[in-house]
């Protein structure tokens, strides 16, 4: 076993490291071994991805209540803000749901049609919508779900459609 400080000095390291040029495989092997070895830092059943703690959270809700449970625990429905965390957020729903179900982020365009923003208040500033997405259908979908027929694609849905979410939280 590795002794902690060289666990620690490589979590230390990875931070660090620019993974954009890398190619993609191995920049899934450099994410798995942040989770495996730097998860130290958030509490039980979160998950550690770029200094910030995520967990899905199965039990279906509306959008609006699982935003709210997400607060109660100190966090919100999760942002995304890169391919990398898109990958991320789907991977972590697939290890707990194999079949990739469709699922709560925290995007929300309920202010004003077409004016996405994250519940977090973090920048919006990456999206992964399907063809044709987001359409506001029936002038009802103000709320963003992911893996909607196409895996770990967007979808603009209407928010009191009950289904599973990700929160996320700073680390502690
Ligand atoms: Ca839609």
């Amino acid at each position: 076993m590795l002794p902690v400080l060289t666990l620690l000095l490589l979590c230390f390291t990875l931070k660090f490291i620019s993974t954009d040029a890398m190619p993609a495989e191995v920049r899934v092997v450099i994410v798995r071994s942040q989770l495996s070895f730097c998860q130290g830092s958030c509490e039980k059943g979160w998950v550690v991805f770029e200094d910030l703690c995520y967990q899905f959270f199965p039990t279906k809700m509306s959008e609006n209540d699982a935003e709210k449970f997400c607060v109660s625990l100190g966090g919100h429905l999760a942002s995304v803000h890169s391919a990398d965390g898109n990958q991320f957020v789907n991977s972590l729903i697939r290890s707990i749901d194999m079949s990739g179900p469709v699922t709560w982020l925290g995007g929300c365009a309920c202010e004003k049609v077409g004016n996405w923003k994250w519940t977090d208040g973090s920048k919006w500033d990456y999206s992964n919508w399907n063809p044709g997405e987001p359409n506001n259908l029936y002038n009802k979908d103000r709320c963003l779900q992911t893996n909607w027929r196409v895996p770990e694609g967007w979808n603009d849905a209407e928010c009191a459609i009950n289904l599973p979410f990700v929160c996320v939280k700073n680390i502690d």
